[in-house]
């Protein structure tokens, strides 16, 4: 096993995921604010970005588009996800296998687990048979850490992330993905809970830059290990401002005012 800080998924540590299975995860609404982030090129041109440590895709974009960016672009395969549509307790098909991924040319594989859903068991089974087969691809885990479903009503609570970053280092996940828990503190608790597995933030919906970089920044000086992010850079007219700010935060560890700055230079 290759520990993830020698992969191209990493950067000093730390990782910045820019995610782009909105197409199907939300469906079209999340590209009215800028149409052109509906066309996968354009956000492959994005991610060329060198704050990018890899792009997080589902099979067919992959399939379609990476061969073109595979030079420039470290592809992290999602190899679950499922439509707004389904109006089920919360599920996840598991849409390509990690052997297919690999030939596809990925570097990474994500899958997201909802643990709390009446179909956990069936995910965490599903999960197990992908870690492994990761690990003998020599392929780090992005696990979704989203605690959702039936009872689990308030799913930003600290003690309900901390415990889906315990279940991601529990079942193997080199990197836990999780709501923010709404302060620095909160995410300390929930990095503190993770062990070595590497805990970041998910961007969430889109917001102004100074709160956005703020919460980023908090996550960080709290033992954050990066952010996966899709809205609050491709709901952007300008994402690579963003990423320059995003840059300078998560790997040179600088203020918010500073990261600004450089966000509108
Ligand atoms: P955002 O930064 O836009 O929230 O993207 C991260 C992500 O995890 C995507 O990979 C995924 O499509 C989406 O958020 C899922 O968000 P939710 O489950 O909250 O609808």
């Amino acid at each position: 096993m290759r520990p993830i800080d020698n992969t191209p998924l990493a950067r000093n540590g730390k990782v910045l995921i820019l995610a782009y299975d909105h197409g199907l995860e939300h469906g079209p609404v999340d590209f009215e604010a800028v149409p052109e982030s509906a066309d996968p090129e354009h956000v492959f041109e994005v991610a060329k970005h060198p704050a990018v440590t890899s792009l997080a895709v589902q099979k067919g974009i992959a399939e379609a588009y990476y061969p073109s960016y595979e030079d420039d672009v470290n592809l992290l395969a999602k190899l679950n996800g499922t439509s707004n549509l389904w109006m089920g307790e919360p599920d996840s098909s598991v849409n390509w296998s990690v052997e297919y991924a690999k030939e596809v040319g990925a570097d990474a594989v994500g899958f997201t687990l909802y643990g709390g859903s009446n179909n956990e068991i069936e995910m965490t089974e599903e999960f197990r048979e992908i870690q492994e087969q990761a690990r003998e691809h020599d392929l780090p885990v992005v696990m979704w850490a989203y605690p959702r479903g039936q009872g689990l009503k308030n799913d930003k609570k600290t003690e309900t992330i901390a415990y889906a970053a315990r279940q991601a280092l529990e079942l193997g996940a080199d990197v836990a993905k999780v709501k923010y828990p709404g302060s620095s503190e909160a995410m300390g608790e929930v990095a503190k809970m993770a062990g070595k597995t590497k805990v970041i933030m998910s961007g969430g919906s889109k917001r102004s830059d100074e709160q956005f970089l703020q919460e980023v920044k908090a996550a960080i000086d709290a033992g954050g290990k990066g952010l996966a992010v899709g809205r609050n850079v491709f709901q952007r007219e300008h994402p690579e401002r963003i990423l320059d700010a995003l840059e300078q935060i998560i790997f040179e560890e600088a203020s918010v005012d500073t990261a600004l700055a450089a966000a509108e230079s």
